[in-house]
């Protein structure tokens, strides 16, 4: 039985800043996966910060959330089979500089904080940040 997941995509400012939200949108598409529902916001901190929960005791916690809610983003939810796994992977190492070429942190990525893309590590963080952004998808049923 295929079983289909859905991943959280954000587009981050610096990918929108780059002009990158065309070719973004057409990796996930050539790969086969769909776009389920899409937003442009601009993030409140609050959001961000229960985005990134994980890391508020980082270091770098403020500084990313500085960047995060400094200009809009784009919010994708992107379905498929095994699409949380395959998405990371087109998106690289969280640090560009390790990031393969022919990935999206490889190809466009600018140090390890403005690295253009987040997508869900796990189905739990995945369902967890759909709900976040897209409340409403609590009822879809197809
Ligand atoms: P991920 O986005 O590859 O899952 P995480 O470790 O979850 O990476 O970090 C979340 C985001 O925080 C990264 O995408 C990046 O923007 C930022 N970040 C991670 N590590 C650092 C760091 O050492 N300095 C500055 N920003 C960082
Ligand atoms: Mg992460």
């Amino acid at each position: 039985m295929i079983t289909k997941q859905k991943t959280l995509v954000i587009i981050k400012p610096d990918g929108i800043q780059k002009n990158i939200i065309g070719e973004i949108i057409s990796r996930i598409e050539k790969k086969g996966l769909k776009i389920l529902n899409m937003k442009m916001m601009k993030l409140s901190r609050e959001l961000a910060e229960k985005l990134y929960e994980e890391h508020r005791n980082k270091p770098f916690f403020k500084s990313l959330v500085n960047f995060i809610t400094y200009a809009p983003i784009i919010v994708i939810i992107v379905e498929g089979e095994d699409v949380i796994s395959i998405f990371r992977s087109m998106m690289g190492s969280t640090d560009p500089k390790n990031a393969a070429p022919g990935t999206i942190r490889g190809d466009y990525g600018t140090d390890i904080e403005r690295n253009i893309i987040h997508g869900s590590d796990s189905i739990e963080s995945a369902k967890r940040e759909v709900d976040l952004f897209f409340p409403e998808e609590q009822e879809r049923v197809i």
